[in-house]
């Protein structure tokens, strides 16, 4: 095994290195050695952002032995594994996650301590790593941490975007990387060429071509280890990052010409330099579509340079490797193996064809149309001449199937085709990525029907389909964002045990009807919303009543997840605040209506609502009629780390997206979890999440998906008036333009899609939205029989934890078991 140098003089020095768990003073000692030697820094002279940095990089060096470790245990039993290809990976902050996988919290916290430090101030010092926008991202990041836990052998890849081009108010790019980052290991020594433009020759007599000419670039590896919970297991997330095939042009720097000896230095990088902002929203640029093949094209490379040292034949890859594709992003990876196998393996087409399929699975993640990617064929075929070839055979062999199984047929054949008709004509990416995978995934029982129902209707067999819930991460989600919560439960089970198998909390649900557990219970959601008043404090000088019902709508502005509704609502409670008698006054539940959320930076009628919401809120925060009745939060720079104060602070979880929109929603498990009570329509993952807590501990409403169709088109052809629609809306609407939240002018817009056409239904579902949060303040007055139903709401949670939707995975599509690294 050993191949350099002397066993027993390396074996001692890694002994040597070892720190114990419990081992205070060893934590220390490994801290101060990257004080004086990692950062140079002297001992006592050190501030909190130092103290993080070697504290960060002792835990590092955890991370890196098991990380090691995995990696040569895996490579050694070469099991099946799982690549997990995500175009956004929205990690938040590392640390606390960190030490509480590795069940070193309390000695990390003591040694820091003992070294002049509060560990809470500490982690406060770490930048979230925000390479994703929203849901999407978030998914990946709660998935990989489940694999490492549930020992399961699989990496992620993605991309190092350096800025995350943000939508809030202040257009400002979050820099997140402007500092050292303590978690990535840059593996200068892992990097593959990248190939764009240039030209295609066909080989006579051979489905081979020669691509060449273009620019090339090289995609370099970042590593970040994950550590698994309660494991040794520790997964990889490998990030590309473009650089230049020479750094620099020394003919042109010699001839005087500065500019242009950096300038392909500066363009290559520029290919990963930022993230796109949206959300559920396509934008059709090219370097977009240069970042996705990049990402793809280095994450094969690896992946086939890793089976290659197997020796084996190309038909068996698929007994050793499956991609997951997390949405339409990675589609070109299909296309990219085929041509990896075609031209430079010499695999004859129908036998790469025949491994592809086997390789490749595919989850849909929404279906709204905009959101679709289709790629224009001018662009692509420009950009990536080879790969349109085969896209062509492709689609040539798919529709020659089609025809043969639907003669006659056409108006089949061209709804089917990956190429759509027109001028231009498109590449549409969801088609590709189901022809191409063995398996396609909705993300909740209520989307994965509609996929099959409507939009891909016809487009793959039965068994080619199936559903796979989201879920999300109990560690981050519970224990490390609520840890008396966590607490309290680990108390009352008498174990850890449902970290790793959360179905178990549902063993408490009877603990609803004990008065003592209730009341440690609500005490401890009144400690959280505490903490996140003290928060709104000092952040944004903001008071609020830690008495009042905090009710939290947390999630990218998009018109489809109806913001307006909860806001227009709060304009109604507002108006109804204003007319009401001191006696009615009494009678008034008082709410804090949470807002956070950004808008991608482009998104005008998103950001408008933005707009609305904070001049509500000023309007309503400082009006002396309004007293402590109502108060509205706007939460700039949302991001992992904020959500993790909010939702151990929420008593109401707002979901109430137009039926049949939100493919599944996640922080509808987050706040369930935490005891939040849903109020929410019939959408989504909120349709399994109410079946599980029960209807009755949950506040449903609005029109069912069924019914979306009927109502939208009436709401375009046989429009009725806004006061028809709803008389209560329209008086929301008066107010509004009668400039009792400034210059009503400016909403006119925003207003104007819901008084012509309201595809979202907004004016459809006021009443009932309006009902169901009279349910919810007549519920809050008592309050046993609220926490009765927040008990039972986030004992329910079990099936919502990111462990089981990785495990259907693992079980249903990838086939993949877990391999554990032996504990010594
Ligand atoms: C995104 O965050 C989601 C879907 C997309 O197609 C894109 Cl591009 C981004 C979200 C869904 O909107 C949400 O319902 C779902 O919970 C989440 O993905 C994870 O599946």
């Amino acid at each position: 095994e050993w191949t350099v140098g002397d066993a027993q003089t390396w074996k001692t020095a890694i002994e040597a290195e070892q720190v114990d768990k419990d081992d205070v003073q060893g934590v220390a000692n490994t801290v101060v050695r990257h004080v004086t030697t990692t950062l140079a820094r002297q001992a006592g002279n050190l501030d909190e952002l130092g103290a993080y940095q070697a504290t960060a990089l002792s835990v590092r060096d955890q991370l890196l032995k098991r990380w090691n470790e995995t990696t040569s245990y895996h490579t050694k039993n070469a099991p099946k594994r799982v690549y997990y290809l995500s175009i956004e990976w929205l990690m938040g902050r590392t640390l606390d996650n960190a030490v509480l996988n590795l069940d070193m919290r309390n000695t990390y916290e003591s040694a820091t301590q003992k070294l002049g430090f509060n560990f809470e101030d500490l982690l406060n010092e770490e930048r979230d790593a925000a390479l994703g926008n929203g849901g999407l991202g978030r998914l990946a990041a709660c998935y990989i941490d489940s694999m490492a836990t549930l020992n399961l052998p699989g990496w992620g890849y993605g991309l190092r975007q350096l800025i995350s081009s943000t939508g809030e108010q202040l257009e400002a790019p979050d820099p997140w990387l402007d500092r050292e980052n303590p978690w990535e290991i840059p593996r200068l020594d892992v990097s593959y060429p990248i190939r764009f433009y240039g030209r295609v020759e066909a080989i006579p007599n051979s489905s081979r071509a020669i691509w060449s000419g273009g620019n090339e670039c090289l995609a370099v590896a970042y590593d970040v280890p994950i550590p698994g919970f309660a494991t040794k297991n520790t997964a990889n997330l490998r990030l590309w990052a473009a650089r230049p095939i020479q750094g620099f042009d020394l003919n042109s720097f010699n001839a005087g010409n500065y500019e242009a000896s950096v300038a392909s230095s500066s363009d290559a990088e520029n290919i990963t330099r930022v993230l796109y902002p949206n959300d559920n929203m396509y934008a059709g640029k090219e370097l977009r579509l240069k970042q996705q093949y990049l990402w793809c094209s280095a994450s094969l490379q690896d992946i086939l340079r890793r089976y290659q040292k197997l020796n084996l034949p190309w038909d068996q890859l698929p007994d050793y490797v499956v991609i997951q594709m997390n949405d339409t992003h990675p589609t070109i990876s299909i296309v990219e193996l085929m041509r990896i196998l075609i031209d430079e393996e010499e695999v004859p087409y129908d036998v790469a064809w025949g491994i592809t399929t086997k390789v490749f699975a595919y989850t849909n993640h929404t279906v709204l149309p905009e959101a679709l990617e289709k790629w224009p064929l001018p662009l692509f075929e420009n950009l990536l001449p080879r790969h349109l070839q085969i896209i062509y055979t492709i689609n040539m062999n798919f529709l020659n199937e089609v025809a043969k199984r639907f003669p006659g047929d056409m108006d089949r054949i061209r709804r089917m085709s990956i190429i759509e008709e027109g001028t231009p004509k498109f590449v549409r990416m969801a088609h590709l990525a189901i022809v191409g995978s063995f398996k396609v995934n909705g993300v909740a029982a209520l989307h994965s029907q509609l996929l099959q129902s409507t939009i891909f209707r016809d487009l793959k067999g039965r068994d080619g389909f199936t559903n796979v819930t989201n879920g999300v991460t109990p560690r981050r989600w519970l224990l490390q964002c609520n840890p008396r919560l966590a607490q309290l439960i680990t108390d009352t089970l008498g174990s850890e045990h449902w970290l790793v198998n959360l179905k178990q909390i549902s063993q408490l649900l009877p603990m609803a009807d004990n008065a003592e557990f209730r009341h440690a219970f609500r005490e401890i959601k009144i400690e959280n919303k505490a903490r996140l008043a003290d928060v709104l404090h000092s952040e944004l000088g903001l008071s609020v009543d830690v008495d009042s019902i905090f009710t939290c709508q947390i999630k990218r502005l998009h018109e489809y997840k109806r913001q307006t509704l909860n806001l227009f609502g709060i304009i109604h409670r507002y108006l109804r605040i204003k007319k009401a008698t001191p006696q009615e006054r009494k009678k008034i539940a008082k709410h804090t209506a949470i807002f956070a959320g950004k808008a991608a930076p482009g998104y005008y009628i998103a950001k408008l609502v933005i707009r609305l919401i904070v001049n509500v809120a000023k309007i309503v925060n400082h009006d002396p009629d309004v007293g402590d009745l109502l108060r509205v939060v706007f939460i700039p720079d949302y991001s992992v780390s904020v959500a993790e104060v909010l939702i151990p602070a929420a008593d109401v979880s707002v979901q109430i997206s137009t039926a049949g929109t939100e493919a599944s929603g996640t922080s509808n498990m987050k706040l369930g979890l935490n005891g939040a009570l849903l109020l929410g329509t019939v959408d989504g993952a909120n349709v399994e999440i109410a079946e599980d807590v029960g209807e009755d501990n949950a506040f449903l409403l609005g029109h069912l998906a069924a019914d979306v169709e009927a109502v939208r088109y009436s709401n375009s052809y046989n429009p009725t008036s806004l006061e028809e629609r709803s008389p209560e809306l329209a008086a929301v609407f008066k107010a509004i333009e009668a400039g009792t939240f400034g210059d009503g002018h400016v909403y006119e817009p925003l207003l104007k899609t819901i008084y012509d056409h309201d595809y979202y239904l907004v004016s459809n579902d006021f009443g009932s939205y309006l009902a169901a949060e009279n349910l919810v303040d007549e519920l809050w007055a008592d309050q046993e029989e609220w926490t009765k139903k927040s008990i039972r709401t986030a004992f329910a949670m079990g099936s919502f934890t990111s462990d089981r939707s990785v495990q259907d995975y693992a079980d249903s599509i990838w086939s993949i078991e877990p391999d554990p690294v032996p504990e010594n």
